[in-house]
């Protein structure tokens, strides 16, 4: 008993260290949704100050910042294959696809703090390809 007890304890412990951060995988295919090429989480909404991780669950995916809010130094796409962390300070909308699959609608937004300014300009943006601009208008519906 003594330990079943310790481990939920550290169960418990575990979840809530964990759910600090958000964790978005990189996938060739969604199993629950059946659809190719495409992030774990389209849409993530976090409070500001809290970091994103983007594992490369499946090869050949990257992280490219496309837009954020106002003032926002976009960083460097990274390289395929790799994992990458970003902290998210400023509140607002942010716009990033996988540059290999942009045209297949390889893309996600994070909104931040709940802000949602920069809607507009976010909407504007050109993109690659109709599948993108469609699933980030559908995206930019739930924000
Ligand atoms: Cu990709």
């Amino acid at each position: 008993m003594k330990k079943i007890l310790f481990t939920l304890a550290i169960f418990c412990f575990a979840t809530t260290a964990y759910s600090a951060d958000v964790t978005i995988e990189m996938l060739n295919k969604n199993k629950e949704t059946k659809q190719r090429m495409v992030y774990s989480q389209e849409l993530v909404k976090i409070d500001a100050g809290k970091t994103i991780e983007w594992l490369p669950t499946a090869k050949g995916h990257n992280v490219e910042m496309l837009a954020g809010p106002d003032g926002y130094e976009l960083p460097k796409k990274t390289k395929l294959n790799d994992p990458v962390s970003i902290k998210f300070d400023k509140p607002g909308i942010y716009l990033y696809q996988c540059s290999p699959h942009a045209a297949l609608g390889m893309i996600g937004i994070v909104v931040v703090g709940g802000d949602t300014s920069n809607k507009d300009a976010i909407a504007k943006l050109k993109l690659t390809g109709s599948k993108s601009k469609k699933k980030r208008d559908k995206l930019l519906e739930g924000v």
